[in-house]
């Protein structure tokens, strides 16, 4: 093994941390958005996850196929209000839709912690 100088030994390590502690806090706020899930207890035969919302539309994505939305508490999930991206099943559910926009939705589970809309009405 090459010796290497304590020095640079010692700026490497600091390098490494560094990289570290700027790359943690992203990942953390990608698990948050993700939703820690509480129904681990059910089969591959079982339905699909569904759970009911009522919210926001803040931003509406490219083509239609997705929206940026502040939430109401979703307590089937047991999810706090917050404001998150959710994949639209179908662009046909968005038309017409605009930022500001209140809207009850339905969002299914498409596969572990990743949900989708899949039904969505404008409400007044
Ligand atoms: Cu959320």
């Amino acid at each position: 093994m090459r010796k290497m100088p304590m020095k640079s030994y010692l700026n490497l390590i600091g390098a490494l941390a560094m990289t570290v502690g700027l790359a943690a806090p992203a990942a953390w706020a990608d698990n948050a958005h993700r939703h820690g899930h509480q129904h681990h207890q059910h089969d591959a035969q079982s339905v699909a996850v569904t759970a009911q919302g009522i919210g926001e539309v803040r931003a509406i994505g490219k083509n239609g196929t997705s929206l940026v939305m502040h939430h109401e508490p979703m307590p089937e999930l047991n999810w706090p209000a917050m404001v998150m991206r959710f994949a639209v099943a179908d662009a046909e559910l968005t038309e017409g839709l605009g930022v500001g926009d209140k809207v009850s939705f339905r969002i299914r589970e498409v596969s572990e912690g990743e949900f989708e809309i899949d039904r969505l009405a404008p409400l007044e």
